[in-house]
């Protein structure tokens, strides 16, 4: 099974709204990661994991599926396809503050560790790659609940699929080979995208991989396997949307590999002066996927610089509540953290 790369020139049109409305979530999660870092600069927060430059892979894969109800396992930087999945600026902030009523994990666990009911965002634990092999689970009972007559599989109120998101490094964890296997043995309606941004923490891409795609795995398991340029949002729209169709239609599972790059280091605790050169950032920084997209709809007439400074000023505003309403939210209470997680203990 050959991987192919696609290119967004290929795919059908994608309307003008449903472009801005990417532009919009792909700025939106910038702002509020930047706002992010400062925070914790300014010692107000603990810690944060950031989805700079990631964005278009993130929001290009999140458009594609049916949001909120099919199964999604995001990982740690997913912070944009959060918010295009439903997850809120205010819902984020409560989890970097560690507020009362963070959705996630009622503030219990780190931030960006997300988790919501009422979204079908599945809880995920901080061991990297564990996710995978839930995400197969999901998508084996999806199959199942189908195949036995529990679920219509054209009822788009119901899950028809499991997505799941993990970095390049993360796929030399044991999970995902194991929940990549059970995918492919089952034929499974499920996606992995993995978010090759070619580091995990220090450790470069050549030292994990004698092969230089995650996708060129895909193959071993009986699986598409597609490579995508991670910054091209409309790309990766299209990638997604085609795994979808084959989920969707019973064709089976789809692995993503989205090229990409984090500008930023690892996390608020990582130097990353340490493991690359500056010359090597500022090069990506002038592949920044918000530019490159903006100057895509500029060009096509579909943004103009009014609307860009209206977003830019509708961001800010959004993200300066979303901050002050989590400042003024008070800490839980000491014996919260002794409760569950979703539902009181059992006496
Ligand atoms: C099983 C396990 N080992 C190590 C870690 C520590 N850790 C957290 S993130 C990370 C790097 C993961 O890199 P990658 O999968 O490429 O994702 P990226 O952060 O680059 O998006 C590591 C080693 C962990 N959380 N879980
Ligand atoms: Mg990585």
């Amino acid at each position: 099974m050959a991987v192919k790369t696609q290119k967004a020139q290929q795919a059908p049109p994608v309307s003008p709204e449903l472009q801005r409305e990417m532009y919009w979530y792909m700025l939106l999660s910038r702002r509020l990661d930047e706002r992010t870092w400062m925070l914790h600069r300014q010692g107000k927060i603990a810690f944060h994991i950031s989805a700079i430059g990631h964005e278009a892979a993130q929001v290009g894969a999140a458009f594609a599926f049916n949001r909120g109800v099919d199964y999604a396992y995001p990982y740690y930087r997913d912070l944009a396809m959060c918010l295009v999945i439903g997850m809120t600026p205010l819902d984020f902030m409560l989890g970097v503050y560690g507020k009362e009523g963070e959705p996630s994990s009622g503030a219990r666990q780190m931030p960006s560790h997300w988790s919501n009911k009422k979204l079908n965002i599945v809880s995920q634990s901080a061991s990297v790659a564990t996710q995978v092999p839930h995400a197969a689970g999901s998508a084996f009972a999806i199959k199942y609940r189908q195949k036995v007559g529990l679920q219509d599989p054209n009822d788009p109120t119901q899950p028809r699929l499991a997505i799941v998101c993990l970095g390049e490094g993360s796929t030399s964890q044991g999970e995902w080979h194991e929940g990549m296997n059970w995918a492919g043995v089952h034929q499974l309606p499920f996606i992995c995208i993995v978010q090759n941004n070619h580091y995990a923490i220090s450790v470069p891409f050549d030292q994990q991989s004698a092969v230089p795609n995650v996708a060129d795995r895909a193959a071993a398991y009986g699986v598409k396997g597609v490579v995508v340029d991670g910054n091209d949002v409309l790309a990766m729209y299209h990638v997604t949307r085609e795994a979808v169709e084959r989920a969707y239609n019973g064709e089976g599972p789809t692995l993503i590999e989205a090229k990409t790059y984090r500008p930023v280091p690892h996390s608020s605790d990582d130097d990353d002066r340490s493991y690359r050169s500056r010359e090597e950032v500022e090069e990506w920084k002038r592949k920044d996927p918000i530019l490159r997209f903006q100057k895509v709809l500029t060009e096509a007439g579909l943004l103009t610089q009014a609307d860009i400074d209206e977003m830019e000023a509708r961001a800010k505003r959004i993200v300066d509540e979303a901050q002050k309403r989590a400042e003024e939210t008070p800490y839980p209470p000491g014996h919260a953290a002794l409760g569950d997680v979703y539902a009181p203990l059992e006496s």
